[in-house]
């Protein structure tokens, strides 16, 4: 059975709540943020972060591989754009999207405005967030204008992985009147049972 390695609302929600989509069974070990850097932990995560999973004899890390994996063993086909087919590079797309150009704007905001400590905060780091964290999401609001999920009627696990970047950049006060179509689908998100029980 899955192991996943969860810290509340941090990126293991992503993991979570596939796992809860697609209703397979997992054993869920949840980590106070404080705590992920102890070595004990460590030996899961070299870098002390969340998510990551056992299963069986792998060990494995980062939301989007583990996503792809677990669609890839356990979904038969659920939650994805078929193998092989155009729209399945649009998929993959908005999943490689959501990690490694999407979240980083955000995650700065949110490090210098509120995790780190007051003294360690750099007001040009949050200045320059926001105008990356803009450019992404003007491009984002104009693909969801005309389309309910990231994919267009289906809702399929691209929405997971930008869905959690999605909540970030609302939590963090990113998402204003100028992102309607965003709010929208972020509500669609948040309205799912899955969602509010990896959120829970
Ligand atoms: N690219 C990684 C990012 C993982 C990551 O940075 N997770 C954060 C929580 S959202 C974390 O565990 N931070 C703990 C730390 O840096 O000490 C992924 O998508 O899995």
């Amino acid at each position: 059975m899955i192991r996943l390695y969860h810290s509340p609302l941090m990126r293991s929600v992503r993991i979570y709540w596939l796992l809860e989509e697609l209703g397979i069974p997992y054993q869920l070990e949840t980590i106070e943020f404080g705590k992920l850097q102890s070595p004990a932990y460590r030996r899961t995560h070299p870098m002390g972060k969340v998510p990551a999973i056992r299963d069986g004899d792998l060990t494995m890390f980062e939301s989007g591989a583990i996503l792809e994996y677990i669609l890839e063993r356990y979904g038969n086909g659920r939650l994805e754009a078929a193998r092989g087919s155009a729209d399945r590079g649009t998929f993959l797309q908005w999943i490689h999207f959501a990690e490694a150009s999407a979240f980083p704007p955000i995650a700065d905001v949110a490090a210098h405005s509120f995790f780190r400590p007051e003294a360690d905060r750099i007001p040009a780091v949050v200045e320059d967030g926001k105008a990356r964290a803009t450019i992404i999401l003007a491009m984002i609001e104009e693909w969801l204008a005309n389309r309910q999920y990231l994919m267009g009627a289906e809702f399929t696990a691209a929405d997971i992985m930008m869905g959690i970047t999605m909540l970030g950049a609302k939590w963090y006060d990113l998402l204003t009147d100028a992102h309607p179509s965003s709010l929208a689908y972020v509500q669609r998100l948040e309205d799912r049972p899955a969602l509010q029980k990896a959120l829970s």
